[in-house]
């Protein structure tokens, strides 16, 4: 699976540090919507799902936590403890999330508004529609 990280460029000086995120400039996508997750609990497992049309990007800004990402023929295991770099996430992937820090803050930037009916949390259902999508 090819695992996409965006770098993004840091505006920093003896202040501190600055990252600006931008529609189709930095940001490979109109961002419909941002959200994140924080207060996360260092043994808690989340996310268990896949989206149909989804595309999102996912930066923590504090602390860390990893990805297992997931597009049916492999899952691989990614570390995300850098807010200089964003991890592009796919529709069509199953992603579970862990080993979140105490201070860890997850951004995450999405192409669409909130749409329960475009999450797969089923993972035989997950693995059925990437055969049928595949199939000649
Ligand atoms: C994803 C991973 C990385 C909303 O009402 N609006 C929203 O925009 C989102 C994202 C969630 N919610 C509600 C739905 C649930 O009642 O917030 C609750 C927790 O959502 P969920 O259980 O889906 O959270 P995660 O951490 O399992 O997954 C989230 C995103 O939902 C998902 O798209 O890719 O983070």
């Amino acid at each position: 699976m090819d695992i996409k990280f965006i770098q993004f460029q840091t505006h920093g000086d003896d202040r501190g540090s600055l990252v600006a995120l931008e529609d189709h400039k930095n940001i490979p996508f109109t961002i419909k919507r941002v959200y994140y997750l924080f207060n996360t609990q260092e043994k808690v497992r989340r996310g268990f799902h896949a989206h149909k049309k989804l595309k999102q990007l996912a930066v923590v800004l504090k602390g860390s936590c990893r990805f297992m990402l997931d597009d049916g023929k492999e899952k691989i295991e990614i570390l995300l403890d850098n807010p200089e770099q964003g991890l592009y996430i796919e529709s069509f992937v199953w992603r579970e999330m862990f080993d979140f820090s105490e201070d860890c803050v997850l951004l995450v930037l999405a192409d669409s508004f909130y749409d329960e009916a475009d999450y797969i949390r089923d993972y035989d259902k997950f693995l059925r529609e990437i055969n049928d999508s595949t199939k000649i």
